[in-house]
Order: C-alpha cells, then structure tokens, then sequence
C-alpha cells in the first residue's frame, strides 16, 4: 500500500512534516478554497503540488497522490438543467489534474451532505474521543430541531418515544451542540449549514427518490468516465456514510448492488471505487471481503478505518455505532489486508491507503483539528494497518 495521509491545505492545523515524519509518502489533497462546481486551474493545482512536493521524506518528497474531493455540484446530483456546464467544468479540471501529474480522484454522490454523525466528542473508557452515530439523538435533530415535515413517518414509534424522552432531559448548550454537530459542512470546513438554509437544501429533492438520483449518477458517469479514461484518470466513487438513507434523502451508492449497477454503466476500471471500509462496514448486509474481491481491480484508493456496532433494529439495521480503533471494530481488517497485498502482487503495483479518521487522543485532546483527523490517532490507526501489511507480506515469503 501507499501509506498516505489526508492534508487539508495551509490552513491545516497538522503541517505535511507530519505526514512525512508519520512514515507516509503520499498526501491526500483538495483545492477546498475553491467553490463547487468551478474549475480547479493548472495554475492552483501546480501552487499546491508545489507546496506538497517540496516536503522532504524518508524516500526523497513527499506526492500528492490522490485527490480528495473533486466534489460533485448539486445540480448534477439534481439533474438540473445547468448541469452539463458543471460536468464540463469537471472534465476541465480532471483535465488540469492530468497536466499536472495526479490521476487518482474521489468523489461522492451523497446529496447535501458528506458524512454524517450525531458526536464528535464520544468519550471512550480510555478518555480519548471518537466520532459516533446514534439514531434518538439524530431522531431528536429530525424531530425537534429541524422539524422536517413527515419526518415521523421514518422511525419506529419507540424510538420516537425515546427521542422525546431525551429531548425533555437536554440542556440548552447539548441541543446546540447536536445541531451543530449534523449542520456541519464538509470535511476541510468548519462551517455549519443554517437550519433554514438546510430545509431548503432537503426540500430541493422533494421530488427526487432514490431511481432519479441513480439516472443522475449514471448520466454523470456516462459523460465523465470516456474523458477521465482518454486522460489516464482513475475515478474512484466514496461509499455513502452511513450507508443507508437519512432525512428523506435518497442515497445510491451504499451497497454491493449499488456499485454493481454503477459499474455496469461504464465497465472500464476508471470507473472506479475507494474501498471505505469505514463506511461500508457499517452494513451487516455489506460483506466486506466478498466486495473487495468482486470490485478489487477497481479499487484505485483506500480508506481503512473500523466501526463498532453498539445496537441493531429487528431487522438487523445498524442503530448506533462509533469508530472504533483500527484493528479492533467490525471489519475483519486482517483478512481484507491479505486480498489486498495478493491484489497489489497481481498488479505489480500498490494502492494508496489512508487511516480514515482516527480517535482524539494524547496531547491532540487539548488542540484543535478537523473532527477524525487528529494527528497522532491516525498515527496509531497507520502504525497498526503497517504492522498488520508487514506481517502479511512476510508470510507470503
Ligand atoms: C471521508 C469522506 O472524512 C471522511 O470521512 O472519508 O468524507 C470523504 O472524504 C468523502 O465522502 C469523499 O468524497
Ligand atoms: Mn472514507
């Protein structure tokens, strides 16, 4: 694997020194200043390739080998009608980023929001913190706080019960904070939507179900996947986090089904995936391995990082969950390093990996970062998946 790192540009509180000194070679990199939808020029991707690559490593400087995000602007996700200037747009770019070297590229296709979690704070029995999903807070943001119309009909009435019972016990400051929490932005921003501002970004897919969003992602695929390839450029589709649908939105790339319909749309490998174990693993019904190996010669970027489940529904859907450490959550991190390493073998090349996210722990607990990105918790969760490839490799000897 190619040990990498995500860096969110200058204003990151983490300098790419530590990325070098964490034993990475890669930097996992995104023009954040620049507004969706508008094209990332050659003159911005050399300024920031230059300030990455002039970081010294233990194998010479540092590459930024992948991109992450070039993210998709809503209007395409919507299938409005000023799309195609955004997908052209995002063919110049793609095209920039290939004069400049850097033909790895994710993206995702969740609408209005990135990832989403109801604590940034989750105190684990060691003291460090972790990122967590748990349903009757977030039913208590649906229900009581945005007040989404409809929004009862999503959950089971005693859930609801649970939520109103919780939402009486809360402080002023607690229903703050979990408003803050699912409001904010994106990965790279600390910046949370208005809860007016949010209405109006769900009401705008009022009409759209889960069949339109796909039609929408498969026309994007279709007009993008012919340039990316003529370009060199390996797409690589992040799965929805939490897989599943949340706030009436639609979500349509959560599954081994999903991806087999994506794929199936264009089947070169610049079609590709970033196998998130992280966001994947969070399904019972999503079984890691097999997926590895049925898509593994499209993974072109990896983000290894383990959830734990703390509670399921009667049908067995994941209610609650935290990031667990590395090694020790719901995914089998061991085997799946193994099909990795006998892929890269197969290849004759090695895959871009980082440690998504990581607990705040140690002397990151009294500084300031971006929420799963401390710096010496993705240490620990890299040093681990290391020693774990390492082990691996060794006993293929
Ligand atoms: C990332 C995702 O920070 C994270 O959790 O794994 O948010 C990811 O960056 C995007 O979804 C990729 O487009
Ligand atoms: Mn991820």
């Amino acid at each position: 694997m190619i040990h990498s790192m995500r860096w969110f540009g200058p204003q990151d509180p983490m300098p790419l020194s530590y990325i070098s000194q964490a034993g990475c070679s890669g930097v996992v990199n995104a023009l954040h200043q620049i507004p969706v939808g508008e094209v990332w020029t050659l003159e911005e991707i050399l300024k920031r390739k230059t300030i990455i690559e002039a970081t010294p490593s233990s194998n010479g400087f540092l590459t930024w080998n992948v991109v992450e995000s070039l993210p998709v602007h809503e209007s395409i996700k919507k299938g409005l009608p000023d799309r195609d200037l955004y997908i052209s747009n995002y063919l110049k770019s793609l095209e920039n980023l290939s004069k400049a070297g850097i033909k790895t590229v994710c993206y995702n296709f969740m609408p209005v929001l990135d990832w989403s979690r109801t604590d940034l704070k989750y105190i684990l029995p060691s003291g460090a913190k972790a990122l967590r999903f748990e349903i009757v807070s977030f039913i208590v943001f649906d229900l009581f706080i945005l007040k989404r119309p409809g929004a009862k009909a999503d959950y089971a009435a005693d859930l609801i019960l649970k939520a109103e019972l919780k939402w009486a016990d809360m402080t002023d400051s607690e229903k703050a904070e979990l408003q803050n929490t699912v409001l904010l932005g994106l990965p790279g921003s600390e910046e949370a939507f208005t809860l007016e501002t949010f209405q109006t970004l769900l009401d705008n897919y009022k009409n759209i179900g889960e069949t339109v969003l796909k039609e929408n992602l498969f026309h994007f695929i279709k007009s993008v996947c012919p340039v990316a390839e003529s370009l060199g450029i390996k797409l690589c589709i992040h799965p929805d986090d939490p897989p599943y649908p949340l706030l009436g939105l639609p979500r349509v790339v959560s599954t081994a089904s999903d991806l087999r319909e994506l794929f199936n749309i264009f089947p070169g490998i610049t079609n590709g995936l970033t196998f998130c174990t992280g966001s994947l693993g969070v399904r019972k019904d999503n079984k890691l391995l097999e997926i590895f190996t049925e898509f593994k010669e499209r993974v072109h970027f990896l983000h290894l990082r383990a959830t734990k489940t703390e509670s399921i529904d009667s049908a067995g859907k994941t209610q609650d969950f935290h990031e667990a450490d590395h090694l020790y959550g719901d995914v089998d991190m061991v085997s799946l390093i193994n099909l990795i390493v006998k892929e890269e073998n197969h290849r004759k090349s090695a895959i871009p990996m980082r440690p998504d996210h990581g607990h705040q722990m140690l002397d990151d607990l009294e500084r300031k970062s971006y929420p799963g990105y401390s710096a010496v918790g993705r240490l620990k969760g890299l040093a681990e998946l290391r020693g774990v490839e390492n082990a691996v490799k060794n006993s293929f000897l």
